[in-house]
């Protein structure tokens, strides 16, 4: 399988990041660590892209307060940073790429990927919004490149719930790893087999 899997490294004070602890156990593909930060993250994963010619490219990020792994379906030219990333960069309403199109869908098989993750036993859906911080910031990035300068490539985004150590406190939603990581390795096998995606209902009301 030529596919790259993409995780980030902690961010907003926390000392691990379940994107970057599950990407790193799929086995079989090429997985490359991303700064929590807007532009490096873009530099890295272009130079990853270049390094190891994927067909498939699935960036991965903690969505804290999520119940399932999502598999999400648009990516905004939008920056608009709650909190700082790990640079202190902290951008209001900026666009991603100047004059780019307002979003990208994208290309992995969405609904084939959370249907393969559920058939691997792990909840899965899909989302419709990755947010406007550094993931989207790094989807849309991603989309871009593809059709820009990687017309072959399929990408997307997968964002994942809390590892459970980071809800010991508090409580709220979390995935165990291994868990993450199957689901993973489902979702990216779907995305290089299935040529024509599922016509599934995977909308929500709001
Ligand atoms: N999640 C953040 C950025 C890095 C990560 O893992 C996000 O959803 O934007």
């Amino acid at each position: 399988m030529r596919a790259l899997l993409a995780g980030f490294e902690p961010f907003d004070g926390a000392t691990v990041n379940p994107s970057w602890e599950a990407v790193r156990q799929v086995a079989g593909v090429h997985a490359v660590l991303l700064p929590c930060v807007f532009g490096e993250s873009l530099e890295r994963l272009r130079a990853a892209m270049l390094e190891h010619e994927p067909e498939v490219v699935v960036c991965v990020g903690q969505a804290g307060g999520r119940a399932d792994v999502t598999v999400e379906r648009v990516a905004l030219n939008l920056d608009d940073a709650r909190i700082p990333d790990n640079a202190g960069n902290q951008p209001v309403d900026q666009p991603v790429v100047p004059g780019g199109p307002a979003a990208y869908f994208a290309t992995l098989p969405v609904k084939a990927c959370v249907a393969a993750a559920r058939k691997a036993g792990v909840p899965a859906s899909v989302s419709h919004s990755a947010g406007t911080f550094v993931c989207n910031h790094v989807f849309y990035g991603l989309m871009h490149l593809i059709a820009t300068d990687f017309p072959k490539v399929r990408g997307g985004f997968v964002h994942v719930p809390f590892a459970p150590g980071q809800v010991l406190d508090h409580g709220g939603p979390s995935m165990p790893t291994p868990l993450v990581a199957e689901a993973l390795t489902a979702i990216v096998t779907a995305a290089v087999l299935v040529q024509d995606d599922l016509r599934l209902a995977g909308g929500s009301l709001h």
